[in-house]
């Protein structure tokens, strides 16, 4: 047996030695990782983090799309330890419950709001939006048998989209690199195209009639498929991980107008975009729309505890419960005591400090002000925020090309990720996607640390630029 490791007294370089001979990362190339050791995080208070050798960053991603109430928050850590010492577990599996459980899904109802008459009552719990994802598959699919509809089985998704990383998880996704490996999509999962207005937009389309065209190809799948086979269609209200793709406000209407009219289910999938991301505790109500199962994971505990869930609202509630007997599903975590006392700590936290009213009376507007001005910059083809997540992409030249579309640089120059360097040798977190460069910062940001942080950016902007100059790659 090797001997225990007292890891605190390790180097850097020890910590990285351990963690390439042991650690397999997510999404991760470990012959590289190995070669340069990875970045040890230590510590974070606030919106920062450091590293183990001391440097500060400000986390302009909220850890992943998740820390949205900041970091260091006491009460969350007291909620578990409480919590701990009273019931660390206990499944609700055999006909049994939990305070902290039962007292989160009754919250999570209250706050989902209700659109048309149509309630969202119940909760089921999972411990990760991948899980979350695994539940609406096996429930919609199931919903339709109950009705005596076996055969709608198929679910549409969109390229582009990241729903998770488990089997369904990974198919509902539109990620070709994930596809690629492990003989996915599953059986009776298809795609459609994303509304990317700025790719796929046409010269002299507008955003507006661009949002009803990409809407069109969920109804164009439909019938190609035939209505009679779908059941549900599942998709972000603006795609996270994919880039921070933000539809035109008419694709949601248009959407909606589509799933009524052939009846199927219409899953959200707010694992990034709910509990104030948006402006709003879930992003179907900012976009107006009317979802029969929300996904949720992720800031439900601001992260800092794994937590997730399906809102199961009343169309598909009522068939399970009514008609529906046992449903052969669940998690040994499905309503874990202790990530749903944190939960509940989280949202009181929230609702006392307001988050998602910040989002869309203050801090969200005064993102969007600062980050228009980014619009001018050399290397900018577009910046733009929804709530609090923002995209730009960085473009090779202002002048648009002969489909009236602005140049991109050659993928082999990773643009995006030359970009990333720059953050983090300035104490930055922001992602690369591709060339579209993405955040999502913690919701409790001041104006003053909004100003700080497009400092940075326009600093890493100018490096990338100045780099690209010194490379030869700056022709405009
Ligand atoms: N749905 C959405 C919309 C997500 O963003 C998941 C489901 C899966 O959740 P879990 O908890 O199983 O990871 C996610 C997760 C990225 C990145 O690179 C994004 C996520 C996860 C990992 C990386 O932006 N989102």
């Amino acid at each position: 047996m090797n001997a225990p490791i007292d890891t605190a007294a390790l180097s850097t370089r020890e910590i990285q030695a351990l963690d390439s001979a042991h650690f397999l990362h997510p999404f991760t190339d470990h012959g590289d990782l190995a070669t340069r050791g990875a970045r040890v995080i230590e510590r974070a208070e606030d919106i920062y983090i450091w590293d183990s050798e001391g440097q500060k960053m400000l986390d302009g991603m909220s850890g992943l799309w998740c820390v949205n109430a900041g970091y260091g928050r006491r009460e969350l850590a007291d909620a578990a330890h409480a919590q701990m010492l009273q019931l660390p577990f206990y499944n609700s599996f055999f006909q049994t419950t939990n305070v902290p459980a039962t007292r989160l899904a009754a919250k999570l109802a209250s706050l989902a709001p209700e659109v048309d008459g149509r309630r969202f009552a119940h909760v089921f719990f999972s411990s990760s939006g991948s899980e979350s994802n695994d539940t609406n598959v096996r429930m919609a699919r199931r919903y339709w048998d109950l009705l005596g509809q076996p055969q709608r089985k198929i679910i549409i998704s969109r390229h582009n989209a990241y729903h998770g990383s488990t089997m369904a998880g990974a198919s509902l996704g539109g990620m070709s690199g994930m596809h690629a490996q492990g003989d996915l999509p599953i059986p009776n999962i298809t795609h459609i195209e994303q509304p990317y207005f700025f790719e796929q937009g046409l010269a002299g389309e507008t955003p507006a009639a661009f949002g009803v065209r990409a809407a069109g190809w969920l109804e164009a799948k439909i019938l190609e498929l035939g209505a009679d086979k779908v059941a549900a269609f599942i998709a972000e209200p603006v795609q996270g991980a994919g880039g921070v793709i933000i539809p035109p406000e008419t694709y949601w209407p248009e959407i909606q107008r589509i799933v009524d009219k052939y009846g199927i289910l219409l899953i959200s999938d707010e694992v990034i975009c709910a509990f104030g991301r948006l402006g709003h505790w879930f992003a179907y109500e900012k976009f107006g729309y009317k979802p029969d199962l929300v996904t949720f994971a992720k800031a439900v505990t601001s992260g800092y505890i794994p937590l997730g869930g399906v809102m199961v609202g009343d169309r598909v509630a009522k068939v399970l419960i009514e008609q529906g007997g046992e449903f052969n599903h669940g998690y040994t975590y499905s309503g874990h005591p202790v990530a749903c006392a944190v939960a509940l700590a989280n949202l009181e936290l929230m609702e006392r400090e307001d988050l998602p009213g910040r989002v869309k009376n203050d801090i969200g507007p005064y993102l969007a002000q600062r980050y228009a001005e980014l619009n001018p910059h050399p290397l900018v083809g577009v910046a733009e925020t929804c709530g609090f997540v923002a995209g730009l992409v960085l473009v090779k030249s202002k002048t648009p090309n002969a489909e009236g579309r602005l140049p991109m640089f050659d993928d082999n120059l990773a643009v995006g990720m030359k970009c990333r360097a720059h953050c983090f040798k300035n104490g930055l977190i922001m992602r690369a996607v591709g060339d579209r460069m993405i955040i999502a910062p913690p919701l409790t940001m001041t104006h003053a640390q909004i100003d700080e942080l497009m400092a940075l950016i326009w600093k890493v902007l100018d490096l990338t630029l100045e780099e690209l100059k010194a490379a030869g790659h700056w022709h405009a």
